[in-house]
């Protein structure tokens, strides 16, 4: 059954993979499925057709026959659960990863998308230099307390998984900021992750896809 799945018409990240449709290439480059890109144009995403597929009118969005889902997450697990590669037979090892796509998600994207948001909002204002240490300090917090269970390790919870996918996706949203150098076992564990050859696929279908647009 073919799989489409929704992205930017025009990504406005230059080409850095930074929206959330590389995570769903990914999980498809590494469980070897092909897939079709729907390209979404701004001025559609809050049209019908587009809220058919999403009710908040974003992107990624999966298509296999007449199944429609959104949310990067249950997508990611749906790729998982359906193909072999990215979950363990392991019922116990299972539960782990999706125990840590939902920490990646919810206590680890969640203020790492309020620094994004701080930084525009609070943009020329006299305190926003006071507002971004605050959420830094808890992002080094959280990125602290993950780089201490994650330790020498390899990938998150032995074998990589689906939540590696996840949890790296999530971390990317950091780069430039600094935050991720001042953890090195954080850093080797997204450089260990980006040289997979499916995450290569990935980002080149999307950079590809940004140049032949921009
Ligand atoms: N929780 C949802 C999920 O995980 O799927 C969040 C989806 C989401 O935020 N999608 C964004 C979107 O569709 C794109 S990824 N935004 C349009 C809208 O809400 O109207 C976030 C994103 C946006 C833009 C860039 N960029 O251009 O650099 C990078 C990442």
């Amino acid at each position: 059954m073919a799989i489409t799945i929704t992205v930017f018409e025009r990504a406005l990240d230059d080409g850095r993979g930074l929206a959330r449709d590389m995570r769903v290439r990914w999980a498809l480059e590494e469980v070897g499925q092909p897939y079709e890109v729907r390209l979404v144009a701004w001025e559609k995403f809050k049209q019908e057709a587009h809220l058919a597929r999403n009710p908040f009118g974003q992107i990624p969005t999966y298509e296999e026959g007449d199944l429609t889902l959104f949310e990067s997450g249950a997508i990611v697990l749906h790729i998982a659960e359906r193909f072999a590669g990215l979950l363990s037979k392991d019922a116990h090892a299972r539960a782990r990863a999706m125990m840590w796509m939902f920490a990646a998600l919810n206590t680890v994207e969640a203020p790492i998308l309020e620094r994004q948001s701080a930084f525009f909002a609070a943009r020329g204002k006299s305190w926003q230099g006071e507002h971004m240490a605050m959420i830094d300090a808890r992002i080094r917090g959280r990125l602290g307390q993950l780089a201490a269970r994650l330790g020498g390790d390899e990938w998150l919870d032995g074998a990589f998984s689906a939540a590696d996918i996840i949890m790296v996706h999530v971390l990317k949203r950091l780069e430039g900021s600094g935050l991720l150098e001042e953890v090195p076992n954080l850093a080797a564990y997204i450089a260990r992750a980006q040289a997979r050859p499916a995450y290569q696929r990935a980002f080149a279908a999307q950079l590809a896809l940004w140049e032949a647009n921009k």
